[in-house]
């Protein structure tokens, strides 16, 4: 398993629609393992393929309490097929967006069709943190942040922050061989 870089805010990859994955593989097996252990070391409770630089339709997230075992999951080309109209909110955090926290209203309940590690079609009904997860990744893989919620000051704020932590950031170590 490999831990992949993460992209950060202001990369315009983030803003990148994701596209359909077109069949679950072992390239596909090993690459949400990859994903999986990258949101592990960060660490976060999810993480959509863009992150890592990959505009592919995949998702991993883990929303188990603190101390309960581990529950990995894995969402391919994940769809919200129903939400509720009942709304919550729920303090959300971004490995994109390092250190920067923010409440957000969402639909409190959710149901995500998507396709699971054997390819097979699968549904969930999603709600608590599981529903702001979903909801907050499959954004991503529609080129959405969570900042996108808050008022255009807040957002603008927190854009001109990370624009000059990235003019201040040393570039990445370059591959030799
Ligand atoms: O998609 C991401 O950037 C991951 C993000 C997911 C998320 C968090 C909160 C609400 C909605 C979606 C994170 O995991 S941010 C880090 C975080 O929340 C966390 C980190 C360590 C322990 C517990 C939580
Ligand atoms: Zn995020």
């Amino acid at each position: 398993m490999t831990i992949r870089p993460l992209i950060l805010l202001p990369d315009p990859k983030l803003r990148e629609v994701s596209k359909p994955i077109e069949r679950v593989d072992d390239a596909v097996r090993k690459f949400a393992d990859d994903m999986l252990e990258t949101m592990y070391d960060a660490p976060g409770i999810g993480l959509a393929a863009i992150q890592v630089g990959e505009p592919r339709r995949l998702l991993v997230l883990d929303v188990a309490e603190k101390d309960a075992p581990p529950e990995p999951q894995v969402f391919i080309n994940p769809e919200i097929v129903a939400r509720s109209e009942e709304r919550s909110v729920h303090e959300e955090g971004c490995l994109s967006i390092p250190d920067y926290y923010a409440e957000v209203e969402r639909p409190a309940a959710v149901t995500v069709k998507y396709i699971d590690l054997d390819g097979k079609e699968q549904k969930v009904e999603a709600n608590g943190i599981l529903a702001t997860c979903l909801q907050h990744e499959i954004d991503h893989l529609n080129g959405v942040l969570f900042i996108d919620y808050l008022s255009k000051l807040k957002r603008d704020i927190v854009v001109r922050k990370f624009k000059k932590l990235a003019k201040d950031r040393p570039p990445p170590a370059r591959m030799v061989g």
